[in-house]
Formats: C-alpha cells, structure tokens, sequence
C-alpha cells in the first residue's frame, strides 16, 4: 500500500463531527472518517463532504490504515460507554506514540481514568472540550485540550488552524495534563449555566417587574450588547425576544417554562462540593432549572401561595439601567467562583492552568463568549498568579461602581416578589467574603455543643487556657471553669 495520507481521523459523523471534519478540511487537511453506522459515511461523503478531499472508512481497520504517524482520531461519540467501546475497538491497531482524542463532552473523572489506562500501553489520550455547538464547530470553535503533553506538538497546529480566532489568536491552547481539558469545558458550561440563569432573572424583573414588552425587551438587550456585557448570551436574547410566530406573537412567551438540563452544571456544582468551593451561582442556576421543571406543583402552589402584585412606580430608565450593573456584578462574581474552582482543582490534581489562556479560549467561539472573557484575560496576564478575580483593579473598580445598582435591584425584586436567586446569591456571596469574620464562630460553638467537636480561638485569645494546637472543648451546660483543652480530634 502506498504512504497514507491522512492526516486526522474523526470517529463519529452526527452534525458537530460532520462540521469539525468539513471545517478541518477546508484548512487543508486530509480527515479521515468512520461511524459506527458505516452507511452514514457514504451519505457524508456523497452530500454534505461532496467535492472535498475526505476519505471515507468503512471499518476501524481502514480508518487507521489512511492515517499518517503518529495517528490522530478523533472521537466525537456520546459520552459515555461509546467512548471506551471504540478506544477498545482501535487499541489492536494502534502502535505506541498513537493519539486518541476525545472531543465529547465525557465527565472529566472518565477522562482520568482513559488517559491513565492508555498512558500504561504508551498511547496519547487527549480529552478536549469543544465549545460553539454545530455553528463553532463549522466555523471555529473554542478547543480546550488536555492530556498527555507529548501529543500536544502533533495536534497543535491543526487545533489552533480550525479553532475560532479573536484579535487574530486562536481560541485554543494547551490546558494540562490528565482530564483538566474536560474539566475547564465542564466549568465554561456551569458558567454557561449561570449566565443564562442571570439572563433570565433580568428578563423576569423587565418583564413583570417593568411590564415590558418582548419588543421593548429586545430594545433593552439590544443597547446591552452594545456595552460591558456584549456577548453572544446576550444577542441571542435580543433575537429571540425579537422573534415573532406566524401569528405576530413572540415565540418565547409560548414556550414551556420548564428548563432541561443535560448535567454538566450538576457536575460542576458536585465538584465543587467535591473540592469545598464556594460556587453558589452555579449551584443557584442549576436549581432554579429544577424548581422550574416542577411546573404543575408550582402551578398549584401559585394558586394558594400569596406574596406582593409586582408593580414598579419609579424611573424605568434607572431601573434598567441598574439591572444592567446588577447583571454585570454578579456575572464578575460568577467567574470569580468559576476561577476559585479552576484554582482549587488545579491544587488537588496539580494541573497548573494557565488563567489568561483559559480566557482567550473562552473569549470567541464559545457559547459564553464575550467581551468580558477580554477583561479576565488581561487581568491575569497582567498577574498570573492572581488570586481572586476580584483584586483585579479593572474588576474591583466595576464591582465598586456596580455596587448600589446591584442592591437596588435585588432589594426591588424581594419587594416586588420576583425571584432572583442568582443576582442574590452573587451578592451575599461578595458579602461573605469581603467579610473578615463570619458568624462560624457561632457554628463551631453548636457543633461543639451538641456534639462535642471542639473548637480553636482567635489568635488573640490563645493561652495556657486555649491552646492553639488541638481543640478544645467546653461543657455549655456547666458553669465557667469547665473548658477543657484536649487534642483529640485535633
Ligand atoms: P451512530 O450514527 O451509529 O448512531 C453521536 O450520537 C455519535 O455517537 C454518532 O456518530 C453515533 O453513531 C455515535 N454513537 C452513539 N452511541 C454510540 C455507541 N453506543 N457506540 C458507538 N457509537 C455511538
């Protein structure tokens, strides 16, 4: 057989892997195609692939015959069992330095686990978040790769020519070892999550709050997308508040309010929980889906429920002015959250992530694409090791100046009786950690209380009496005298 002339193989022909194929193609390179229904090759390659330089397998075999060494596949197969059923169905074929990627949306544990496996037989795996949907990936999606770092120099180049461009640099760079590639994909979609949730509250409090309309809505979001917070969240808003039915009517408003959800906020929150972060927007968007999934209870609980009529009497302007920094306060503390998880995965799996990148792969061809992803990257190329995206100056003047609006609003929304667990959570999670003491003390004293699980005193107060090795436990219901100073459970 003469040298094979593929240069990747792609797995999996449902419309995004269709789309990466044709958009791979389109930047010169040879892909090499196969799926599971094998029919389906020969369609892709007699419609939508006609006229382009594809080559068509109709077996594992033959895919791994037409590629050139190193061998890349690409697997873009439902997460899940499909996953390791095809990484068993290639292993036989493969030789050592091979790479296997998977560009699903597999749970990132699952991505540790493969790349583990297939390090100990000398095979790549790289589990790579895909970002931008059918549309990103025709066109340029925002790839985050990470796993074995010897496979990064071969698939460079072709990652970084089909991934999307912003300001001329690529939405795509290295993100680790391991499955920290999954990981951050599942992070950009709990942030996903949050921004679509803060989107909905603004449209709620515009809507019943103000009485507005959907075109009016439109007007709101359209002038939005103009200032801190454009982005593609928020011009779809406006065209989907802009779109009316055959009969004149906005779509939207027939629509079920009933949010579906696939599970990548879960996990984000699980691992948050997981990893002992503070993530509450996120954990705050992804139960908001599940309150609203409970639409016949709720339809029952508003008919004997009661609370205020919302009826706003002030100036309209003011107020959708304020809801525009309260909506862009709270987005500040949502990545802030996202970014403390980022950290604090980093720690336990030590992955060091490179911040700034993180941002410039999120900053185009992604579904939270914005023009605030620029701000988060500059922020942490001018310090890598930032801390919080809140000592950031550019962020923490924004949060200052946002401030008064962000109270008014939620305060508006309690008083009218519109819910706004996102923009509220933000705001009392700003509060507790701008706070440099917190009611725990209390917390430590029950659960000493009741359970005997000792507590530590404040520098201040450490003596010969309260140790600050250890804890220490006191008898609540004797008189003073009785705190003893153990070490058990210390
Ligand atoms: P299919 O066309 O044969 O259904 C998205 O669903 C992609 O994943 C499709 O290419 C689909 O193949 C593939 N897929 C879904 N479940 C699969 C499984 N259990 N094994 C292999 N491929 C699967």
């Amino acid at each position: 057989m003469s040298e094979p002339k593929g240069d990747i193989g792609l797995i999996g022909l449902a419309v995004m892997g269709q789309n990466l194929v044709l958009n791979a193609a389109d930047h010169g390179y040879e892909v090499v195609v196969f799926n599971r229904t094998v029919s389906k090759v020969d369609h892709f390659l007699a419609n939508e692939a006609k006229g382009k330089s594809i080559i068509g397998a109709h077996s594992i075999e033959e895919l791994v015959k037409n590629l050139k060494r190193p061998r890349r596949i690409i697997l873009l197969v439902k997460a899940g069992q499909a996953v390791d059923d095809f990484i068993a169905l290639l292993e036989p074929h493969l030789e050592k330095g091979d790479i296997i990627i998977d560009g699903g949306n597999s749970h990132f544990p699952d991505t540790i686990r493969r790349y583990e496996d297939l390090k100990t037989r000398g095979l790549l795996f790289v589990g790579s978040g895909v970002s931008g949907g059918e549309e990103g990936a025709r066109h340029g999606p925002s790839l985050m790769p990470g796993g074995h770092p010897d496979a990064w120099p071969h698939i460079k180049a072709i990652f970084q020519d089909i991934a999307a461009k912003t300001d001329g640099e690529p939405c795509c760079d290295w993100v680790g070892p391991s499955g920290s590639g999954h990981f951050v994909k599942m992070v950009h979609n709990g942030i996903e999550y949050g921004d679509m949730q803060l989107i909905a509250e603004a449209y709620d409090i515009l809507k019943r709050g103000l009485g507005l309309s959907d075109k009016e809505m439109g007007d709101v979001f359209t002038k939005w997308n103009k200032g801190v917070l454009d982005s593609y969240l928020i011009e779809i808003t406006r065209d989907i508040l802009y779109y009316n039915d055959d009969d004149g009517k906005p779509l939207v408003e027939k629509i079920l309010d009933a949010a579906g959800q696939k599970g990548t906020g879960k996990w984000t929150v699980a691992a948050a929980l997981d990893y002992g972060v503070p993530v509450t927007l996120i954990g705050e968007a992804v139960f908001s889906r599940t309150l609203s999934s409970i639409k016949d209870e709720r339809v029952r609980a508003s008919k004997i429920l009661t609370g205020p009529k919302p009826a706003f009497s002030g100036d309209k302007q003011q107020f959708i002015d304020d809801l525009e920094q309260a909506l862009y306060a709270s987005k500040i503390i949502s990545y802030t959250q996202g970014f403390m998880l980022i950290r604090e995965a980093g720690k336990v799996h030590e992955w060091e992530f490179n911040n700034a990148g993180l941002g410039l792969m999120w900053r185009g061809g992604c579904i939270i694409r914005s023009v605030f992803l620029g701000d988060i990257t500059k922020a942490y190329q001018k310090n890598p090791q930032l801390e919080s995206l809140l000592f950031d100056d550019f962020f923490h003047a924004a949060i200052d100046k946002a401030q008064p609006s962000w109270r008014r609003i939620i305060g508006l929304g309690a008083e009218l009786g519109i819910p706004t667990p996102a923009f509220a959570t933000a705001l009392a999670w700003y509060d507790g950690y701008r706070s440099d003491r917190l009611p725990a003390n209390l917390i430590q004293a029950q659960r000493d209380y009741f359970g005997a699980h000792t507590f530590k005193v404040l520098d201040e107060f450490v003596s010969q009496k309260y140790p600050k090795e250890g804890g220490i436990h006191t008898n609540w219901t004797g008189r003073g005298g009785n705190t003893s100073a153990s070490t058990y459970n210390a």
